[in-house]
């Protein structure tokens, strides 16, 4: 461990916005409501960050099949530097562009991947201003402190938000800060949109932006049916446990009765979409009380919610989707094996 800096608790380089309290919790409320009430049932993949969720993710993380995380750790390691230098507008890379830039992170997590990028930008300029924003506060916490603890030069302004939320808070504050921004979304975050709200997306973040700004989009590749499923039904069973969580969820927060054990964790390939499909079947007819919505759900025998998409892209897809909503793509950079994508899109 580094020595401490006297500032054991990093009070003078950390602040932290609470974004997202009691209204927070009223829309969980209804969005559980509305998604249980509609058929076919879902809930919305936002809410499977708790805390527990947030460790399993993590976990899934670690997972042989769950590739994506390995892949893009592998092009951050090997181009963190070459992606600075381009998303600075200094291709050269003598540091001739002098305006630091700043680093906003959405869905930042753990922020583990996100160090390869911090180290790049540190070199670079000496400081850094990190704008990390992540749903579950608790990941929020843990990451920034563990950060200031590595990078004394490092400033933390974290906002524990949905995106929604914190682009709007953003807005505002973009205005005043002279710094140029290079915005990271990745993990295949942007996957979890189908492809109009992440068209809508996208252009509220340009929004946000100013000519020049940089975004790097980690993208998943559509490949191969086996390697994708097998990547969202791991053998272990910690998807299946991150996907049921969120009737552990349900059960703590309003009180419901659902058994884990009476459903099962479902994963398809839905190839035409373009997407892998997660849900929670019911393994046989039954009903399930939710007290605090005052509500009785009915599951017939397979019947499924659906909790989460998950899109995969190819290179043609991320190019168009960046001309449509105020970006260019000015590079792609990809795994030795080809299985996940990093791209830099500037803002026009
Ligand atoms: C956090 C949305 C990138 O879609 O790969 C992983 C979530 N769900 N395994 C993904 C997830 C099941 C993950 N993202």
């Amino acid at each position: 461990m580094p020595p401490t800096d006297g500032d054991p608790h990093h009070a003078a380089r950390l602040r932290l916005h609470q974004l997202d309290t009691a209204d927070a919790r009223a829309a969980f409320a209804r969005d559980v409501a509305s998604g249980l009430r509609s058929s076919p049932k879902q809930l919305f993949p936002k809410y499977f960050y708790d805390e527990l969720g947030s460790e399993l993710f993590d976990a899934i993380c670690l997972l042989p099949e769950y590739y994506l995380t390995r892949a893009e750790n592998e092009i951050l390691a090997e181009s963190a530097d070459e992606i600075i230098t381009s998303a600075a507008g200094d291709p050269t890379g003598s540091g001739s562009t002098t305006t630091p830039l700043a680093l906003l992170e959405l869905g930042s997590g753990s922020a583990t991947k996100t160090r390869r990028i911090i180290e790049a930008l540190l070199k670079r300029q000496g400081t850094l201003l990190y704008l990390p924003v992540d749903i579950s506060a608790s990941a929020l916490d843990a990451s920034a402190h563990a950060l200031l603890q590595s990078y004394p030069a490092l400033h933390i302004e974290a906002y524990a938000s949905d995106y929604d939320t914190a682009l709007a808070r953003l807005a505002g504050e973009r205005r005043e800060r002279a710094e140029r921004l290079l915005v990271l979304f990745l993990g295949s975050n942007i996957g979890n949109f189908d492809h109009a709200v992440a068209e809508q997306f996208l252009r509220a973040l340009r929004g946000v932006l100013r000519a020049g700004d940089a975004l790097l989009v980690g993208a998943d590749l559509k490949k191969d049916r086996a390697v994708l499923e097998a990547a969202y039904d791991d053998a272990l069973g910690v998807t299946a446990a991150f996907n049921l969580n969120q009737l552990v969820r349900l059960n703590r927060e309003f009180g419901a009765d659902f058994q884990p054990r009476a459903f099962r964790h479902v994963a398809e390939y839905n190839e035409a979409a373009g997407r892998v499909e997660i849900y929670i079947e019911s393994r046989f007819a039954q009903v399930v009380a939710l007290p605090a919505l005052d509500m009785e759900i009915t599951f017939a025998e397979g019947e499924r919610i659906h909790t989460e998409n998950s899109y995969k892209y190819d290179a043609a897809e991320l190019d168009a989707l960046a001309e449509r909503t105020g970006f260019h793509c000015l590079r792609r950079w990809t795994d030795a094996a080809g299985r996940f994508s990093s791209n830099l899109f500037i803002a026009r």
